[in-house]
């Protein structure tokens, strides 16, 4: 039995003798669209019961609703290892057998990404909604296990493709949240390994490659450029009818799915244990 298994397992145990119902963790309809993140916790929802709190992530969490029969995705509270409080994340439970921790999601266009490493840092967005996680909840959650990594794509004819990479983490603030991946598969293509070993960088912030450029400026939006990238999750939202390739520019783009000329309508990345184990 895994560590991870074996973890939840016990988790679920407690929470069925301490009477811990789980209706108290059913994800709650949120408007607000452009909110902080970081006064998200306070502001909207009760403090989670402790038991609950302690989940380091939505693989940890995955068992008990497996087993109370209550999986979906939503808004749940995790508490990684090396943060010293709680905060409330999305977790896709259903893709790929579930257990991701979101981190990254876009679908139309109403949160503004060409923001500055303050914002990256700390996140924006709504949770429930579009929302970069923040670079430091990243790092805390990733530095304390092996993580691996799930992008899913989406264009504008309902195609849907992924990339998934068995390793992923970043450094911390102080080496600029450099980007640690590798190990890819899937049907999208390898747009992120050109970016391995690379600084975050930011409207504000250029720890690109490109020594006479700024790539965050140039294609708005945050990454871990090199000189400069062959994926741009991070970059500019465009409606449908509102994008004609390159007359008007760089979007949100994903060169080995659709080139860099093609902004897409969707996108998620995902952290999830390595050793998760999908079917119990
Ligand atoms: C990340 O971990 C550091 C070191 O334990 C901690 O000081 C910090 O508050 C954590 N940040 C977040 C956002 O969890
Ligand atoms: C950041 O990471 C580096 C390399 O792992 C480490 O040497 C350093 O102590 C870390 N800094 C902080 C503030 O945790
Ligand atoms: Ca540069």
């Amino acid at each position: 039995m895994t560590k991870t298994q074996t973890f939840s397992l016990v988790t679920f145990i407690l929470l069925v003798t301490g009477g811990v119902t789980f209706s108290a963790e059913i994800p709650q309809t949120q408007d607000a669209q452009d909110e902080s993140l970081s006064n998200h916790a306070e502001d909207q929802r009760n403090d989670p019961p402790a038991v609950v709190a302690s989940f380091e992530d939505c693989a940890a969490l995955y068992p008990v609703l497996y087993w109370t029969n209550s999986v979906q995705d939503g808004v749940f509270p995790i508490k990684p290892a090396s943060s010293t409080d709680h905060f409330d994340v999305f977790c896709d439970m259903t893709t790929d057998g579930g257990g991701w921790t979101v981190i990254q999601r876009r679908f139309d266009g109403k949160v503004n990404f060409n923001r500055r490493w303050a914002d990256y840092k700390n996140g924006f967005g709504n949770i429930e909604g579009e929302h970069w996680l923040g670079l430091d909840k990243i790092h805390n959650l990733t530095a304390h296990n092996d993580y691996e990594f799930y992008v899913e794509l989406k264009d504008w004819e309902a195609n849907v493709a992924y990339a998934k990479y068995a390793t992923f983490r970043t450094g911390n603030e102080s080496m600029d949240y450099t980007l640690h991946i590798g190990g890819y598969s899937g049907n999208a293509g390898d747009s992120m390994a050109y970016s391995n070993g690379m600084k975050f960088s930011a409207t504000d912030v250029d720890n690109d490659e490109d020594s006479s450029g700024h790539c965050a400026e140039h294609l708005s939006g945050g990454w871990w450029y090199n000189n400069c990238a062959l994926s741009a999750l991070n970059g500019p939202y465009f409606q449908l009818g509102d994008y004609h390739g390159t007359d008007t520019g760089w979007g949100m783009w994903w060169f080995h799915w659709k080139g860099y000329y093609y902004s897409l309508k969707a996108t998620k990345m995902m952290v999830r244990p390595r050793n998760f184990v999908p079917n119990l």
